[in-house]
């Protein structure tokens, strides 16, 4: 009885008991599904045990996007809540958990691995490489995140879930004001999961720096790659920070230290300035990576080489300096002084110019272009008015340090993040989705369908997040789960409200238009269905597993369109091509994930018997790797020739 109330949370109402039960179905469906289909095989070899960054990317974008669902989700919950004054649906404590876990989710279970997965599908594509630099490393780094994610969504039905809000600022966060395994939950699903991102980092770094084809000099990657450059230069730079300050409040919950107790001497001022070196510059990983999508799109879909160039990188590169430079203006608020304030108030204004750049630069590649408004250019053209007018200007509103006494965590920054948020990354990633989906799969997605799904989710977002900046200057406060009546809130409460449940239909209707065009969308026979510019794009899709029969050589920026208009050749006869080297499939990665869940549920409960035996996996797995000699192996020639053959390539 007591294990039933304390970790399946018995007592807590229907709300988890409709839950419990729809896992358990939801689990036993899958399991039935593929037991039915004989498919446990299949996915195990396929998937499970892949090295091959196509489809370690596919999964993260799997993964991003159920993700998105149950983040998306906890969104309504609390939209309901808030559409009317003094309703109590959600008791105060479930909408803290609530608010927690979603932002939480969104930012780091959402759009990292979104984003990740972005980078997989396309980067070894695009500068003509085979695979990642560290393909094994790769794989880790997918079940890291995976079972870190997995970790974290667990809290909601075994323990509980934390409360301390995306940033859990300790003394919030401390045993004293929040005992219990709620707060362990979020630093161990963060941390597994980080460690991920952080070999993500490096190994993009490697791929980028190294593996680049022959002729392709920086100055010739394409946009999207130098932004993800830029943003695996921020993961390595910055993760540590996030690896180091989880650390630390592990040791204060475990092991009663006081890095941030006040009671014990300890600072929680620290672990703000820690959190936020992490937080501001994750903000920038999040949105350069769309930078980069946004600009391939442009230049594709108004059929021009990208306007300014040199100065897109460079503003990318002056981008990352200043924003290890602004993450006091979080706190404005917490007493650092006037002349502390102005410096972080400037630094963080200073970063307007070179988006501003981006901007101009886009509009510019537009310019007297023949857009062709497909999917992709669609939410290209909705981010830059949300993005530059919703984000970047109320952005530079929030920096002015005086101004943000008013608004601090209040409504108004709600809009703003989600304007960047949603306005940026969302749109990015969509605007990707669609870009790529062809290459990933070898079919296009429906663009009426596709159209419907847009207006809904562009026009509810809009219709959401616009009330908000009023709420806020009205002085509606950011986490409140109710209002009294007779403020003024109700209306645009419930304008806002509608808008979120907008965007839920807009998500539905994308999830139908997946379905529908898996049977009837247009297949892709050519492999460059939108008349592109990259390397990726010269390819079959779905590429062959080992990407490119011969190393292309590179001769200039948008090289597959000067090949297209016969400036460059590229034919490859049968003779030149020579066997293939590539990885084994392995389904160590899996485990050691697997491993580290069991470890982090182990520090979760303080079980230590689980934290034993989930290291020892993970040494296990590490000491049979490092015996381990044959890991490559070579597809032969005559395989390659059929491959090719079949692909029309030959
Ligand atoms: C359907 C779209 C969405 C809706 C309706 C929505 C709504 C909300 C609401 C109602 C809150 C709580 C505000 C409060 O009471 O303090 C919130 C917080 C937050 N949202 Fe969203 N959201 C959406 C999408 C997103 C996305 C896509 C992201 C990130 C990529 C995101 C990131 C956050 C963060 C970081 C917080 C702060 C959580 C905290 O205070 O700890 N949201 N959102
Ligand atoms: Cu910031």
């Amino acid at each position: 009885m007591h294990f039933a109330n304390t970790f399946l949370m018995w007592k807590e109402g229907p709300l988890i008991w409709i839950s419990d039960v729809l896992i358990a179905l939801a689990s036993l469906g899958i399991l039935f599904v593929l037991w039915k289909f004989k498919k446990f095989k299949w996915l195990w070899t396929e998937w499970l045990t892949t090295v091959d960054h196509k489809k370690i990317g596919i999964m993260y974008i799997i993964a991003a996007l159920l993700m998105l669902f149950r983040g998306g989700v906890d969104a309504l919950l609390m939209r309901s809540q808030l559409a009317f004054p003094n309703e109590h649906f959600l008791t105060a404590q479930h909408y803290d958990e609530i608010f927690t876990t979603h932002g939480t989710i969104m930012i780091l279970f959402m759009a990292m691995p979104f984003i990740i997965g972005m980078m997989n599908v396309a980067v070894p594509l695009m500068i003509g490489a085979r695979d990642v630099a560290f393909p094994y490393l790769n794989a880790i780094s997918f079940w890291l995140f995976f079972f870190g994610a997995m970790l974290f969504n667990l809290s909601f039905v075994f323990g509980g879930s934390p409360d301390g809000g995306w940033t859990s600022y300790p003394p919030y966060v401390e045993n004293l004001f929040d005992p219990g395994p709620g707060e362990n939950y979020y630093i161990m699903g963060l941390q597994i999961a980080g460690i991920g991102t952080i070999a993500t980092g490096v190994n993009f770094l490697v791929t980028i720096l190294k593996m680049r084809a022959p002729g392709m000099t920086l100055m010739k990657m394409p946009m999207f790659v130098w932004s993800v450059l830029i943003t695996s230069a921020l993961i390595v730079f910055a993760f540590p920070a996030l690896t180091v300050v989880l650390g630390q409040l592990l040791i204060d919950r475990l092991f009663n230290a006081h890095f941030f107790t006040t009671t014990g001497g300890g600072m929680p001022m620290n672990y703000v300035n820690e959190f936020w070196i992490w937080g501001h510059p994750e903000v920038y990983i999040v949105i350069l990576p769309a930078f980069g999508i946004f600009s391939e799109v442009v230049s594709t879909f108004a059929s021009k080489r990208l306007f300014g160039y040199s100065a897109m990188v460079a503003s990318m590169v002056a981008i990352t300096f200043l924003g290890f430079g602004v993450w006091v203006h979080h706190f404005f608020t917490m007493g650092a002084g006037a002349a502390v304030n102005s410096f972080f108030g400037i630094s963080t204004m200073a970063i307007a110019i070179p988006t501003g750049v981006k901007v101009f630069n886009w509009l510019s590649t537009m310019w007297k272009g023949r857009i062709r408004f497909t999917l992709p250019m669609l939410w290209t053209s909705a981010f830059i008015p949300c993005f530059v007018l919703g984000g970047g200007v109320t952005g530079v509103m929030l920096a002015v340090a005086p101004a943000d006494y008013q608004f601090h965590n209040s409504y108004f920054l709600i809009a703003h993040f989600h304007y960047t948020l949603i306005g940026g990354t969302v749109f990015g990633m969509m605007a990707g989705l669609y870009y790529w989906w062809p290459k990933m799969f070898g079919f296009k997605l429906d663009e009426k369908r596709g159209r419907w799904a847009y207006w809904w989710f562009v026009i509810g977002f809009n219709v959401c997040f616009l009330p908000q900046f009023l709420l806020g200057l009205m002085g509606m406060t950011r986490r409140m789960y109710t209002y009294p009546s007779g403020l003024g809130w109700w209306i645009p409460n419930f304008i806002s409200t509608i808008g979120g449940f907008m965007m839920g239909v807009g998500f539905l209707l994308i999830v139908y238009q997946i379905v529908w065009s898996i049977r009837y969308g247009e297949r892709d026979v050519t492999g460059d269905p939108w008349d592109a510019r990259t390397l990726e794009w010269s390819l079959p899709s779905p590429a062959p597993e080992y990407n490119f029969a011969r190393t292309p050589i590179v001769h200039s920026r948008d090289e597959w369109w000067y090949i297209k208009q016969g400036k460059y050749k590229q034919e490859f006869v049968e003779s030149e091509i020579q066997p293939i080297h590539m990885p084994k499939n392995s389904g160590r990665p899996f485990l050691l994930g697997l491993c580290m869940f069991v470890a982090g549920f182990g520090f979760v409960f303080e079980w230590y018997v689980f934290v034993i035996l989930g290291l020892l996996g993970v040494l296990a797995i590490m000491l049979r790797r490092s015996f381990e000699f044959d890991y490559y192996h070579y597809i032969p020639v005559s395989e390659i020739v059929q491959t090719e053959k079949s692909l029309g390539r030959l």
